[in-house]
């Protein structure tokens, strides 16, 4: 159930229909797209159907660029079909609100389309359930809830953050099989292979900003941004936008104008206050809902600690660097009950590592594929 839903609006949703996990799949694709180009925008996909037969379809490409539904609505048009009665399949609530773009709720409502079948609500309070009261009030049958789940895991950034204005906060480890980060020397370069490595590009790609320590920036001069090439889409060829880089130096050790990588990029930011303030910043002035964490241990140590990870993404090379290597995690822990535990949400082995997914054990339900 959707807190900001009414049970008088959940009385007048109607009963899913045999085919809707079929289209809202086939919709969640199209959302998918979207998914390294569209933020802070959530990515949205929409598939058209009228007599059991699929007469549009398309995805937000981009924020500032039209929506999901006027996407599909156009795919039908450019066709000459007729989009009368037809079931619009959209995986997040039809938006009613005039934001970069007009609300698509009135552009449904004037086509006069007569289902509208919904994975996940928008918690945007400029939305949050009157795009389904409107299109209630017009009378179009709305269907809410269907393929929920993966829906919510596509967007979970931008879902967790305008429901608690806190992003999505993934961190992410390169570890050996014994758990170990770096040498004592601080040598890190490199114990995850290739594959790995690239598959951190995608992470860094969906996240609005990435974390890291001063001791990271001063021993290892990283760039941290995003090396994958622009996007195919229907606007055209699009290049994924940077995220903007966080520097946590609390003993001011940095500052903006000195010689690293990541100032010479004008997104880069030193932070010296607490970590929830940083947070509930990135969300409010940056419009940073995905967020992924690149550090050593003793920032690692602190997310983990105050829990604040969302995700944990860790990928495990087949070495073992022995005791004197540095560990991934430096809580002092005494009693097996005070463990933190996680649930392992997916496995993938890439090339000669693998790449083990975990969330915090209460979020299982909220992030598990459907
Ligand atoms: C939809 N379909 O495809 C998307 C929606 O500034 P705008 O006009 O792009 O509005 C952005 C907001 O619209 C965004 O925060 C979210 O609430 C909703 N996104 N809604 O009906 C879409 N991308
Ligand atoms: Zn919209």
């Amino acid at each position: 159930m959707t807190q900001f839903l009414s049970d008088e609006v959940y009385g007048q949703l109607s009963p899913s229909l045999p085919n809707d996990e079929f289209y809202m799949t086939l919709a969640l694709d199209e959302a998918s797209k979207g998914r390294l180009t569209t933020r802070p925008n959530p990515c949205v996909g929409c598939v058209i159907v009228k007599d059991d037969v699929i007469i549009g379809k398309g995805f937000h490409p981009k924020a500032g660029y039209p929506h999901a539904e006027v996407f599909a609505t156009n795919h039908v048009k450019e066709q000459g079909i007729d989009i009368t009665g037809a079931s619009v399949y959209v995986t997040l609530e039809p938006c009613s609100h005039t934001g970069r773009t007009p609300p698509c709720v009135d552009m449904l409502i004037k086509e006069r389309v007569g289902r509208v079948v919904i994975a996940c609500a928008d918690p945007n309070p400029q939305v949050a359930g009157q795009g389904i009261i409107k299109l209630l009030n017009a009378g179009i049958m709305v269907t809410l809830g269907v393929r929920e789940k993966r829906a919510r895991a596509l967007n979970a950034g931008f879902l967790k953050a305008m429901a608690t204005g806190l992003p999505y906060v993934r961190l992410k480890m390169g570890i050996s099989l014994d758990g170990r980060i770096a040498m004592s020397s601080g040598e890190s370069k490199w114990i995850t292979g290739q594959m790995a490595r690239t598959d951190v590009q995608y992470l860094r790609a969906i996240s609005g900003a990435i974390i890291t320590g001063s001791s990271t920036i001063i021993a290892d001069n990283p760039k941290l941004n995003v090396r994958l090439a622009d996007v195919d889409l229907p606007i055209g060829k699009t290049a994924i936008p940077q995220p903007n880089i966080v520097v946590l130096d609390r003993s001011h050790r940095l500052d903006t104008d000195d010689d690293y990588v990541v100032f010479q990029n004008s997104d880069g930011l030193i932070w010296r206050d607490d970590l929830v303030s940083l947070l509930k910043t990135l969300v409010a002035e940056y419009q940073c809902y995905d967020v992924l964490v690149e550090a050593g241990a003793t920032l690692t140590t602190a997310f983990l600690e105050q829990g604040l990870i969302d995700e944990l993404v860790v990928y495990q090379a087949p070495c073992l660097l022995g005791a004197t290597a540095r560990p991934m995690f430096l809580g002092q822990i005494d009693r097996l009950s005070d463990k933190l535990d996680f649930t392992l949400t997916n496995v993938e082995r890439l090339g000669d590592d693998i790449k083990l997914v975990f969330v915090k054990r209460h979020d299982k339900l909220s992030t598990t594929q459907s």
